[in-house]
């Protein structure tokens, strides 16, 4: 089995950086520099046209995008593990987190990412850069009203439970990762109480507490 784990430090990819580290599987991690253009090597680009963070490459074969990496690990790795359900209803409410994750979750974060002052990061250097003239105050509260709308969702979600699916699976390794980069933007989690308490119990799982610690 090769499993190459294409990265770059505090991006999408410590989703998957959180996975693995879950699963507890061996594998070759490559370090992509974004901004000195890593992600833009023809080499990369061969691998992942979009040239982005998170790529994996197993057994030959690449697979980009988080939500896709981390269900597919699940699937392949999770279900003995279990950290992923076995198929069924149940497979598909984790499939439907995952996906929720990306496209509703950290489409807003994203959104409100791209109209803070960036880290100085030009247009060539990411995708991502939104210039000063496309910014604005009416785009940057619907970014921030639909991020809170996200985590309400997820907090109504979390009531009574301890994890998404009652027990811990994938799909709260892979949702905190979104919602611990919300906090890092600065949202303010006072009005989603489940959220907290729930972010506070994935960071409680020794692969989380270890991953953390080396990055610290
Ligand atoms: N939808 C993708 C987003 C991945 C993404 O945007 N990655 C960024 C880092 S957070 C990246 O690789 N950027 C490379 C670049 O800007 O050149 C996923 O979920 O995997």
């Amino acid at each position: 089995m090769s499993l190459t784990f294409y990265f770059a430090p505090y991006s999408t990819a410590s989703v998957t950086e959180a996975v693995l580290a879950e699963l507890d599987i061996e594998c070759d991690p490559i370090e992509l520099a974004i901004g000195a253009g890593g992600t833009r090597k023809p080499e990369f680009l061969a691998i992942n046209p979009n040239g982005r963070v998170p790529t994996i490459v197993h057994d030959g074969v690449a697979i980009w995008e988080s939500s896709a990496i981390t269900m597919y690990l699940g699937e392949v790795f999770g279900v003995e593990k279990n950290l992923y359900p076995a198929p069924g209803p149940k497979r598909g409410e984790a499939m439907k987190w995952i996906v929720w994750a990306n496209m509703v979750l950290a489409d807003a974060g994203s959104r409100l990412s791209a109209q803070m002052d960036g880290d100085g990061a030009t247009q060539e250097e990411s995708p991502d850069y939104l210039s000063p003239e496309l910014r604005s105050e009416a785009a940057a509260k619907r970014a921030q009203d639909d991020t809170m709308a996200a985590l309400k969702i997820l907090d109504a979600a979390l009531a009574g439970k301890q994890f998404l699916l009652s027990d811990y699976t994938l799909v709260d390794t892979h949702m905190q990762g979104f919602v611990g980069w919300l906090g890092m933007l600065g949202t303010d989690f006072g009005e989603v109480p489940n959220v907290t308490a729930w972010l506070g119990r994935c960071a409680a799982r020794p692969a989380l507490t270890a991953l953390m610690a080396e990055q610290n």
